[in-house]
């Protein structure tokens, strides 16, 4: 008999949901459902709208759950670690199968290196094993790892000197590496670089260095795999940062290559920026490489989708179905929830992020688009947000509750989470640790 892989021992460990809890949850709230559903789908037929064909779209969407997103997170100033917090990347994709196999909307996973470093095998294996798959890597150039030789302080793949951009370069390659190894295809790039003093950098300079080494990687690039530039606007540089803005992400993906494109995050931009508007600008030319989805109010929060501003979620999903709706075969967007949980459970907070994204996705497709376009042809620009706001108004709960119980997942996913007591139940298998930030990007 052999002895069993990495993946098999860890899979003897894992704690599951009963599949049981989930269908006498489900059973016990069907008479509810099933009047809520009837309802709601009555009054989508008044419009012209299929309740079932909108269910199925909510069944078919998927967001990816980043592994780092289910350790507690912390501010700059502490961490308050919580009960039964992941030990390893193994631990992670467990805490993530619970997260997709109640909420049926986070298919896939995507891993952070070197947090995650372990032997790619291991990780298919487990991913397999769970029912998950891989989504884009994503590389870490802006912390120093014990065994590197060369520091990230004044930058990564902009710095000064050479060596040091080589190093950065050589990881990133190593992430695509790994990526192949577990099926992944595509490689996320989001640096620190950047300056805290006016005159600490040639700006142009330093741009040209990052440039250069961004080349590098992307010729490293599988013909298969897309390449995403991520920017934001300061932290933890607070005077510039090399990939500030999306005009300057356009400006790396048109000088890079097809394969490469832009990624846009909810909390990188300045304060009141019109993100929707950016989402239509990149798409305009085919280079919207995907989403990060998280939620703020001030800066760059890292708070739960759709926790603050539910309708600023659903101005972004109306530019990006329109997208679907306008070009369904080339539009393949890679959507992820970028999220820090300081104050809660961070698989409550998850599931309910994706929930929240996936109401705005459904509430975006009741838009009523030809009346929409009526109004911007006639300038009546009263009648024109009352569309928008017609669709944003129209509770949705019920399609969203449908799609999970067809797919198997649960009604209500919190309610079964907290009913199961998996966190109470890994919090004796993994002891609680301290230590630094939860990883911010
Ligand atoms: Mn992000």
């Amino acid at each position: 008999m052999s002895s069993p892989s990495p993946a098999e021992s860890q899979a003897a460990m894992s704690e599951t949901i009963d599949e049981a809890l989930i269908a006498s949850s489900n059973q016990a709230a069907d008479p509810v459902l099933r009047a809520d559903y009837d309802a709601l789908g009555e009054k989508l037929l008044r419009n012209g709208q299929d309740i079932d064909l909108l269910t199925r779209r909510a069944q078919a969407f998927g967001v990816a759950i980043p592994s780092w997103g289910v350790g507690t997170g912390g501010t700059r100033f502490a961490r308050f670690p919580g009960v039964g917090e992941p030990r390893n990347v193994f631990d992670k994709l467990d805490d993530c199968a619970i997260i997709q196999q109640l909420s049926r909307a986070t298919p896939s996973v995507s891993l952070h290196i070197p947090w995650d470093h372990e032997d790619p095998q291991a990780l298919r294996e487990r991913a397999a094993a769970l029912g998950l798959s891989f989504d884009a890597m994503n590389s870490n150039t802006f912390q120093d790892q014990a065994d590197q030789e060369r520091s990230y302080k004044f930058g990564s793949l902009s710095h000064t000197d050479a060596a040091t951009r080589e190093q950065a370069v050589e990881h990133n390659i190593r992430c695509i590496e790994i990526g192949k190894a577990i099926g992944s295809s595509g490689l996320t790039v989001w640096v620190g670089d950047g300056s805290n003093f006016p005159g600490q950098s040639h700006m142009s300079a330093q741009f040209d260095r990052y440039l250069d080494a961004m080349k590098q990687i992307y010729a490293a690039l599988p013909e298969n795999w897309q390449l995403f530039t991520e920017h934001k606007m300061y932290e933890p540089a607070f005077y510039s940062t090399v990939v500030q803005d999306w005009g300057t992400n356009y400006l790396i993906a048109q000088e890079l290559g097809p394969q490469a494109s832009c990624l846009v995050d909810l909390g990188h931009h300045a304060p009141n920026v019109n993100i929707e508007m950016i989402v239509a600008r990149l798409a305009r030319f085919g280079k919207l490489g995907g989403f990060h989805f998280n939620d703020s109010k001030y800066g760059d929060d890292d708070l739960d989708a759709g926790a603050i501003d539910p309708f600023r979620l659903f101005l972004v999903f109306n530019e990006l179905v329109d997208l679907e709706l306008r070009q369904t075969e080339k539009f393949k967007p890679a959507y992820m929830l970028d999220q820090s949980h300081n104050v809660t459970d961070p698989i409550e907070s998850l599931m309910t992020s994706a929930m929240e994204v996936q109401r705005a996705y459904i509430q975006a497709h009741l838009v009523d688009r030809p009346a929409l376009a009526a109004c911007q042809e006639d300038n009546d620009a009263l009648m024109a947000n009352q569309v928008l706001k017609r669709a944003y108004r129209t509770d949705v709960e019920p399609i969203l509750q449908q799609a999970r119980v067809n797919a198997g997942g649960a009604m209500d996913p919190v309610q079964v989470f907290r009913d199961s007591r998996y966190r109470q139940r890994v919090g004796q298998l993994r002891p609680m640790v301290s230590g630094a930030g939860g990883g911010i990007v």
